[in-house]
């Protein structure tokens, strides 16, 4: 631990190195990984994967099998994906990932269990009732993480639970349940796997601010209610041009003093394009920020990328001329951000 709180005083250093050193692409020996980087730091390294890349792309599969040793499915765990169909599961492609996961030494990430988006039809344009509904999430809580028990180590339970001012966000969920339906969902989900850490899951709170604080108050609320709810995920999409939330370390700190663990579950940083060196370079900045706050904190356990090259990101089919958001390259070349990441890790050492 005492090695983690020397991250910040060398990191201006690091980064000078990152940016300057001549990495190997793809290939290289098992130590200039990403993984290795982070072994014995208490840190996961995390990437989120696309199905269809992994089944596809033998150059992708084999940077994620040897990069990371975390693994979120970047959209085959969500209710559209898993329950297309009401009572009817479709586990295959999440299975696959589990599979993956298992053969590679990687541990799984769940995301995600009760959100607002990527839902099934059926569930949102069919006029249940309230006792319906209920019941309906409760089945489809349990029925998933008892599919998963022992394969995947932590849920991210709720996702986007709030708005930006700190109000709980109008979902299905919330006006037909009432806002203890975020109780339950934990309370279902342990009763599913009691060994499972549960997360609550956002963006745009990874600083301090209205959004975290509301987090802060419900995980404290929640805790003394003797609910399970074990962590604290911060997403962390970032834009190079927004500049970075100065309070990350803070924010991450009292959620560690409330005895939950923490994650970057969700991590990249975007730039309008083109791309050139000093947006780069500030990204590197950007992945490197909420890296060191996960390692200076007693309690983060994980630091997950949202897929680690743009040949698969989801940033520019969202935001218009925007892009470059990952450590890599469309070619799989690593980027400065990529270095940025593999030295933060190595200093933690
Ligand atoms: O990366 C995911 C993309 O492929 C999907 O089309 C999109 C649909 O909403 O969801 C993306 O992932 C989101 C994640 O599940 C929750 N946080 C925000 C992510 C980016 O939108």
């Amino acid at each position: 631990m005492a090695t983690r709180r020397n991250v910040l005083a060398v990191v201006a250093l690091a980064l000078a190195t990152a940016v300057s050193s001549a990495a190997p692409a793809v290939a290289g020996s098992d130590n200039d990984t990403l993984r290795a980087a982070a072994r014995g730091s208490g840190v996961r390294i995390g990437t989120a994967v696309d199905m269809n890349a992994l089944a596809n792309d033998a150059e992708y599969r084999a940077l994620v099998a040897a990069q990371f040793d975390s693994v979120t499915a970047e959209n085959v765990m969500k209710w559209e994906a898993i329950e297309p169909q009401q009572g009817q599961y479709d586990w295959a492609p999440a299975d696959r990932l589990v599979d993956f996961a298992k053969a590679n030494g990687q541990v799984v990430r769940g995301h995600t269990l009760v959100w607002h988006n990527q839902n099934p039809s059926w569930l949102t344009e069919d006029a249940f009732t309230p006792a319906q509904l209920r019941q309906i999430l409760r089945d489809h809580i349990k029925t998933q993480v008892r599919h998963f028990k022992g394969k995947v180590y932590q849920w991210d339970v709720v996702n986007e639970v709030f708005n930006e001012d700190g109000t709980l966000r109008d979902t299905i969920w919330l006006r037909n349940l009432g806002p203890g339906y975020i109780a339950d969902a934990f309370r279902w989900a342990h009763e599913a796997d009691p060994k499972a850490k549960l997360y609550l899951n956002d963006y745009n709170n990874e600083g301090i601010n209205a959004k975290s604080d509301a987090y802060y108050a419900l995980t404290k609320q929640l805790r003394s209610q003797g609910v399970p709810i074990h962590g604290y995920g911060m997403q962390g999409h970032l834009g190079v041009q927004y500049g970075f939330p100065g309070s990350v370390f803070d924010n991450v700190r009292r959620f560690d003093a409330l005895g939950v663990q923490t994650a970057f579950t969700e991590v990249d940083v975007r730039m309008i394009l083109p791309v050139d060196a000093t947006k780069e370079q500030a990204q590197g900045y950007g992945f490197s920020t909420l890296l060191q706050a996960c390692l200076l904190a007693r309690h983060c356990v994980s630091y997950t990328v949202w897929g680690f090259t743009d040949r698969y990101s989801w940033v520019p089919g969202v935001f218009d001329g925007q892009g470059s958001a990952t450590p890599y390259t469309e070619a799989l070349e690593p980027k400065p951000a990529r270095e940025a990441i593999f030295h933060t890790f190595q200093l933690a050492r």
